[in-house]
């Protein structure tokens, strides 16, 4: 009996007698007992109990955040504070294939600036699509502020789908926000620049270089933006920041803080005062108010000029049409934030201690009225400050970013230079509660806070330095996000979780069950399109074929545990085309595919065709193998690509290992094999014999199960052919692929009986 047998047998039989607890010489430690050893207090206790999640245990809310310039999105739950992925947006990432496969290099081809590969991001900001002004859980969207361009990454499979580049900005920060419908995902600039991809010299600063707004059009049925319906609004080069876009009363409108409103340019090393000594001149910097319902109308009919094939709203046809204001706000703001019923907008300065609370009705008053206090070197209008504000509330020191709670008029500040969250009220102006963080927070968030209908519970802290809070690991510290319970009067501290991949600016938390990924792929889908691939192949159907351009094209496919075809045989010089079909159904079966020499590195996941293509350009011995441990025979699911020297003539499969098998080791194994399908029809039996079909998990367990069981017949089925032909080598080597099968079979079978036995599945008799 060989060994896996064995195991199943013992397995089963441990199974069918239930479980039982084997007794140790070391009592187990009481809770008083592990609080001392470990010096915790209750309170500690508490938080632990508010944040632990058992094995097996689900988040409340998830939550994307940005990657910084690793130029992923991190993925983490509430309150586990587990990470569990990580999104490869705008740069390569080998486990999930990002980069590697052609399908992936496609979407990152997407985002090159001049031709050029640029390989990573600095994402900043994500968000997730709205279904009126509520969070859908459909979609997500992150910019990347240091090569302008936006993604979009589809949240059925959270993969990246598209990648679009800013066609005038020289630099961005802030987007990506969405409208309540996601109708746009807005982009605005950071650091001026000239429309054109031309040099134009500094001089001529405050005649062409330019801020903008975009407004990228989402197309919701085809999932990905449309960038011949996007549109940008010209801005002055006044250092555009954050945005927001308008909810239920300011809905059509959209907000943008500016910081560098001197337009001054620096020079450090001829002797000039620095940035940041210039662009901190001034008490007061703008905040831009744009129609942009109108400005799309305006747009549509014809009003904008084409610059880089890309419809601009100019600053002039702004004003005349009147979708352009600025109102002054406190020195170099940062954050600016609509409130849910989108009557406030709360706008914190860096530089001054106060937040400002700008009320909607009042800046509409004011357009309605043309009543205007000033206007700007380029003519746009400006709304008087005092008229435009409901109150200003003074936070704390270096105010950055605001976010809603459920609570009503309750709203969350951070505070960069005391290190603080400052709880406060919006309506009233009172500042409710401070806590502490650690150390230097940038932005915060709270769950669905930037929604029309933001859940409370929670709020995390995006700290920029953790100095002393982790275990050392060398000069580059982890990130720490810091999560606080707000559901009382008081903010609680509850957890720190260091993130090792940084540096995150903002985070967007949704509930959990808000989300409906799926697990597995439809057969033969090319995930990034989102359409069937044109290169999938279906078990027995794997090829190769030669095209006369001189490509090699592998049809493969990758199940457990073997890879088809096992053995490539190209010439030098060919180019070789590789695509392969993960043929499971079953959930977490991914197969890997990692070639050496030839930055060839897939993950294959149930149902999905991914491609490799590259030249064989030196002739050699390449092993191939799946990556992911898959199956007990995963070692074994390899093979070899063989780049002969040209003129050297293939040898095909005729290998001479010789015949090892006579009559009566197939006659031993096919016993054997008559064995293991007892085992396998004693769990049939007992899962049938159970509500199974009340189980889900259990469905697709008994579905997997039944396709290698259809396997493992096709495997008999060629063995019996050569056993009649008495060729015992190969009938052997069948009985034991047919054996394999059974393994696999048996294994998800005993899953799905421990699930049942676990879940309380019922006997419902024949
Ligand atoms: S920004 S905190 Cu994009 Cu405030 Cu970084
Ligand atoms: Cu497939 Cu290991």
């Amino acid at each position: 009996m060989t060994g896996t047998l064995k195991r199943l047998l013992t397995f089963s039989a441990i199974a069918g007698m239930g479980l039982a607890f084997v007794g140790s010489a070391f009592a187990a430690e009481t809770l008083d007992q592990v609080m001392k050893r470990r010096g915790l207090t209750e309170k500690d206790v508490l938080a632990a109990a508010k944040t632990y999640t058992p094995t097996g245990g689900r988040d409340e809310f998830i939550v994307f955040s940005s990657g910084g310039q690793s130029g992923q999105v991190l993925v983490y739950g509430i309150p586990s504070m587990r990470i569990l992925k990580y999104i490869a947006v705008f740069t390569p990432e080998p486990w999930q294939g990002y980069g590697f496969d052609d399908e992936s290099k496609a979407v990152l081809a997407q985002g090159r600036i001049d031709g050029k590969d640029i390989n990573y991001g600095d994402t900043h900001h994500p968000a997730i699509s709205e279904t009126n002004g509520e969070l859908d859980g459909e979609w997500l969207f992150i910019n990347d502020k240091a090569n302008p361009r936006i993604a979009v990454i589809d949240l059925k499979d959270f993969e990246t789908k598209q990648i679009v580049v800013n066609p005038i900005m020289k630099s961005e920060h802030g987007g990506a926000f969405v409208t309540p419908n996601t109708d746009y995902v807005i982009e605005a600039t950071q650091y001026a620049g000239p429309f054109t991809n031309d040099y134009v010299p500094l001089s001529e600063f405050n005649e062409k270089y330019r801020g903008a707004v975009t407004y990228w059009k989402f197309d919701r049925e085809k999932g990905r933006i449309d960038a011949a319906k996007s549109f940008s609004v010209e801005l002055p080069p006044y250092s555009q920041d954050l945005s927001d876009a308008g909810k239920l009363d300011s809905d059509g409108w959209s907000f943008t803080n500016s910081f560098c409103t001197e337009r001054y340019v620096g020079g450090i090393e001829s002797g000039r005062p620095p940035f940041e000594a210039g662009c901190s001149q001034k008490d007061t910097d703008f905040l831009h108010v744009i129609n942009w319902k109108k400005a799309a109308e305006l747009v549509a009919a014809g009003k904008a000029q084409r610059i880089n094939d890309h419809d601009v709203l100019s600053i002039e046809t702004a004003v005349a049409e009147g979708i352009l204001y600025l109102i002054p706000e406190p020195k170099s703001p940062h954050g600016v934030d609509v409130s849910p019923d989108g009557k406030y907008i709360i706008v914190a300065g860096k530089l001054d201690t106060h937040a400002s609370v700008y009320e909607f009705s009042k800046i509409k008053a004011l357009i309605d009225a043309k009543d205007f206090a000033d206007k700007d070197p380029y003519g746009i209008p400006i709304l008087d400050l005092k008229k435009s504000l409901h109150t200003q509330v003074q936070v704390g020191l270096g105010p950055l970013h605001n976010q809603y709670d459920s609570k009503p008029c309750v709203v969350y500040t951070s505070i960069y230079v005391d290190s603080q969250v400052t709880k406060w009220d919006y309506c009233e102006g009172k500042v409710l509660d401070k806590i502490s963080v650690h150390y230097n927070i940038g932005h915060l968030m709270s769950m669905e806070g930037e929604s029309t209908k933001p859940k409370g519970h929670y709020l995390v802290s995006l700290n920029k330095l953790s100095i002393d809070r982790f275990n050392p690991v060398g000069p580059l510290h982890p990130q720490n996000h810091q999560l606080i319970d707000i559901s009382n009067d008081k903010m609680e501290l509850l957890y720190d979780m260091p993130l090792p991949l940084g540096e995150p600016h903002y985070a967007t938390a949704i509930a959990a069950d808000k989300l409906q990924p799926k697990v597995r792929y439809q057969t033969g889908w090319d995930s990034r399109t989102d359409q069937k691939s044109e290169f999938r192949t279906l078990p027995g159907r794997e090829r190769i074929e030669r095209t006369g351009d001189g490509t090699v094209h592998v049809y493969g496919t990758l199940i457990r545990s073997h890879i088809t075809p096992e053995i490539i045989d190209v010439e030098e010089g060919e180019t070789v085309s590789l695509h392969f079909t993960n043929v499971e159904r079953a959930q977490d079966e991914t197969h890997g595919f990692a070639l050496r020499a030839h930055n060839v590195n897939l993950s294959v996941e149930p149902g999905k065709t991914v491609s490799a293509t590259f030249k064989a350009e030196k002739a050699g011995v390449y092993p191939y193998y799946c990556t992911e441990f898959c199956s007990a025979l995963h070692l074994e699911m390899q093979g070899y690509l063989l780049i002969r020297p040209k003129g050297v003539a293939a040898e095909g499969a005729a290998l001479k290992e010789g015949q090892v098998y006579a009559e009566e080791d197939y006659t031993k194994q096919v016993k054997t094999n008559t064995d293991t399908q007892a085992v396998i029809d004693s769990v049939v039996e007992y899962i049938t014999q159970r509500n199974f079909k009340d189980f889900p998990t259990v469905v697709a367990l008994v579905e997997d199960a039944t396709d290698q069981l259809n396997f493992a017949a096709d495997a008999k089925k060629k063995m019996e052919d050569f056993a009649g032909a008495k060729d015992w080598q190969n009938a052997t080597l069948w009985a034991q692929q047919w054996f394999q099968y059974q393994v696999k079979a048996a294994d998800i079978g005993l899953r799905a009986k421990t699930y049942l036995d676990q879940n309380g599945a019922k006997v419902v008799g024949k």
